[in-house]
């Protein structure tokens, strides 16, 4: 046995000594670590601690090498204490291999949960910012005190409201999607379908609201008369669809038929007509949401009109029809706006639908159907005179200008036939009467529509007249007013409903919808059809309606009819058959009393409208009206409006008025080229 040169002993105590300082400082650093990491993350915890005693163990191990080292000891026993050595850094830097792998992984989630908390961050300084913003709004408004009438002003608070319900059902939404994702692994995610948030999850509103709602399943319709919310909008159809008057339904005055056999002349009731058999009724069958686009395209097709139900109120930018069909093609409950597009006619204007489409043939017993008949009958009578060659110089100045009087007519001839109403579900359409008091035929293609009725009985119509014309802060909303008045009429995809002149209505989209109808007057509703446009002139005038949600051409088609239909019937009086001639005087006498000279009238000068008026007068029989009961030339129509203490209505002094765009059609005109869309000077206020 040998023993070691003392100079290779030197050196190795030498690297002993090296060793033990730097391991000294290794474990210290070690114990440090350890102390720091959080009592919650154990596994780390512990792996340090493990790890200070290892480097603790070697630094023995290495201080008895250094004891051996120096007490001039063989190559055997230093073998044996570098084994010891060498086996325990060898499990040292296993362990330590296994703990760099955790904390790598460790990393990496810290990594991508550092990574979400700032996405979360940033998103809750934008709600944070978007809440304080609108607060700060209503403080502002609080703030205005002598400038804003108070009805503008709760209008605005209410908007507010409804954007801040929005931020929080946004929030709200957004939870409920994180519980999905885990959900989903059950298989218990959120019902994705269109509506599904109304359908299955109760509405959280903001804390604010939360004590205002009356919320229950078997919410009645008065509950939500009592809402607080504005009609028609986000909060306020989510209660509705809750409380759906379903005990309506109990059959008042509509009636139901299998199909339009039967139906030979415009019903006198809200009529439902299950199948189309009969109606001759011709519709594109495969019209639907991917078919609309190619239905409705055309050249010359301007974009639509389109309303937001939530706001009621239209869109200040019309759409594309290809951007409509898009914004379908979100799910229900991710819709920021609620489409409602009530104003596209499509009568002359060249699309696939126009030339597919034609309404069912009751309404070619229409007053205006029946005028257009005439005229072009007189135009073709003219025209054949006018070939005549014998004709002399003054008849064909005369037929000529008679001919281009016609077709100034017929060129501007109404077309409220062929509206295509696309809804979202959701959509709400206020009450209302259509305009001028028209009657309606209403085709369902897709989806669902539930009307609600009231009849236009003398007091019903006194109630809607008062509501129209008064400002609109109001205590009650009209279904409360006209209570037990309403029935409930569904609608579904392939059905008809005819509703007859005047019947006051509501109309909620259940679930996208799109359908086909077409306005029209009556010539036995003429007193009803002047009653309700004389109305809406007035409205017009004050600014409460907008002039395209007039039936525009009223005061000409009645002049023309008076002129074309009305006098040719009371010349021949003695050939009309007896039955006929109570009706005839009942219209006669309507039209007598209504026919005055009108601002609207573009198809007759001043002086004529004047001739026509006192030409009726003049045919009348004298034993169908006393001379005295015939009104003045000047007579202004009877323009009832809403006294200022009007019963149900709280007249704000400082309100202005109001127009309300969705009770009837937007503008059919904006289809027009500007040139031929003339709206008349208003005549002075009285
Ligand atoms: O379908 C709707 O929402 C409203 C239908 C209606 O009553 C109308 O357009 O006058
Ligand atoms: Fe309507």
């Amino acid at each position: 046995m040998f023993n070691i040169r003392q100079s290779t002993l030197t050196k190795l105590i030498e690297t002993c000594d090296t060793v033990l300082k730097r391991l000294n400082s290794e474990k210290s650093k070690w114990k440090l670590t350890a102390a720091c990491v959080p009592e919650a993350d154990e596994t780390a915890k512990q792996a340090l601690i493990t790890f200070s005693e290892q480097w603790e163990e070697i630094y023995t191990y290495f201080s008895q090498l250094r004891d051996t080292l120096k007490s001039n000891p063989t190559s055997e026993k230093i073998r044996e204490k570098k084994a010891r050595i060498l086996s325990a850094l060898e499990s040292t830097e296993e362990l330590l291999d296994t703990f760099i792998g955790q904390l790598r992984d460790s990393c990496e989630s810290i990594g991508a949960a550092k990574r979400t908390l700032s996405g979360l961050e940033k998103s809750m300084e934008e709600t944070k910012k978007e809440i304080n913003e609108l607060l700060e709004r209503l403080n502002k408004l609080e703030n205005v005190p002598v400038m804003m009438p108070i009805r503008v002003k709760q209008e605005i608070k209410q908007e507010v409201e409804e954007d801040l319900f929005v931020v929080f059902e946004n929030i709200r939404q957004s939870h409920a999607s994180n519980g999905q994702s885990s959900a989903s692994n059950t298989g218990k995610g959120p019902d994705p379908s269109p509506m599904a948030d109304l359908d299955h999850q109760p509405i959280e509103l903001p804390a604010r609201n939360r004590e205002d709602k009356v919320h229950t399943t078997h919410l009645s319709y008065k509950d939500f008369v009592g809402q607080p919310s504005k009609i028609g909008s986000r909060p306020w159809i989510s209660g509705f669809k809750d409380g759906e008057p379903v005990h309506m339904d109990k059959q008042k005055f509509c009636q139901t038929l299998e199909d339009g056999t039967d139906l030979f002349s415009v019903p006198t009731v809200p009529t439902l007509v299950k199948s189309m058999n009969g109606l001759s009724m011709k519709v594109p069958l495969n019209l639907g949401f991917p078919s609309l686009h190619e239905y409705l395209q055309s050249q010359e097709h301007a974009d639509v009109t389109v309303i937001d139900s939530f706001k009621q109120k239209a869109l200040s930018k019309k759409m594309k029809i290809s951007e409509v069909i898009n914004r379908f093609k979100t799910p229900a409950h991710e819709r920021d706006i609620c489409i409602n597009i009530l104003s596209n006619e499509e009568s002359g204007s060249g699309t696939k639908f126009d030339k597919e489409f034609r309404p069912p043939r009751l309404v070619e017993e229409s007053l205006e159907k029946r005028l257009e008949r005439v005229l072009i009958r007189k135009k073709d009578r003219i025209e054949e005179e006018l070939e005549d060659e014998l004709i002399t110089e003054e008849r064909e100045e005369e037929l000529t200008e008679q001919k281009k009087r016609i077709e100034q007519q017929m060129n501007t001839f109404p077309k409220y036939l062929k509206f295509v109403i696309v809804s979202m579900a959701g959509s709400f359409t206020n009450v209302h009467i259509d305009f001028s008091a028209s009657s309606v035929f209403y085709h369902v293609f897709k989806g669902t529509k539930i009307f609600y009725l009231a009849q236009p009985t003398e007091e019903n119509i006194k109630i809607y007249k008062e509501y129209e014309t008064s400002v609109k802060t109001k205590k009650k909303w009209i279904v409360a007013a006209m209570e037990n008045q309403w029935e409930r009429l569904v609608i579904k995809a392939g059905m008809t409903a005819i509703i007859p002149s005047g019947f006051i209505h509501a109309v909620y989209t259940p679930e996208d919808s799109i359908v086909v109808g077409g306005n029209f007057l009556m010539e036995n509703q003429i007193a009803r059809q002047f009653e309700l446009s004389r109305v809406e002139e007035k409205m017009w005038k004050n600014n409460m309606l907008d002039y395209g949600s007039l039936y525009k051409e009223f005061n000409n088609v009645m002049f023309s009819y008076t002129e074309n239909i009305l006098f040719e019937k009371l010349v021949n009086l003695h050939e009309i058959p007896v039955e006929d001639i109570e009706e005839l005087k009942e219209q006669t006498l309507s039209m007598v009393k209504n026919l005055s000279k009108n601002v609207l009238v573009t198809w007759y000068s001043e002086e004529e409208q004047e001739q026509i008026i006192q030409k009726l007068k003049q045919l009348i029989p004298v034993e169908w009206v006393p001379v005295e009961e015939i009104p003045e030339e000047e007579a202004p129509a009877d323009i009832p409006m809403a006294p200022e203490n009007a019963e149900n209505v709280a007249v704000d002094p400082e309100a202005v008025p109001e127009q309300d765009m969705t009770r009837t059609r937007l503008p059919r005109a904006c289809k027009r080229t500007a040139s031929t869309t003339h709206v008349p000077p208003k005549r002075r206020r009285r």
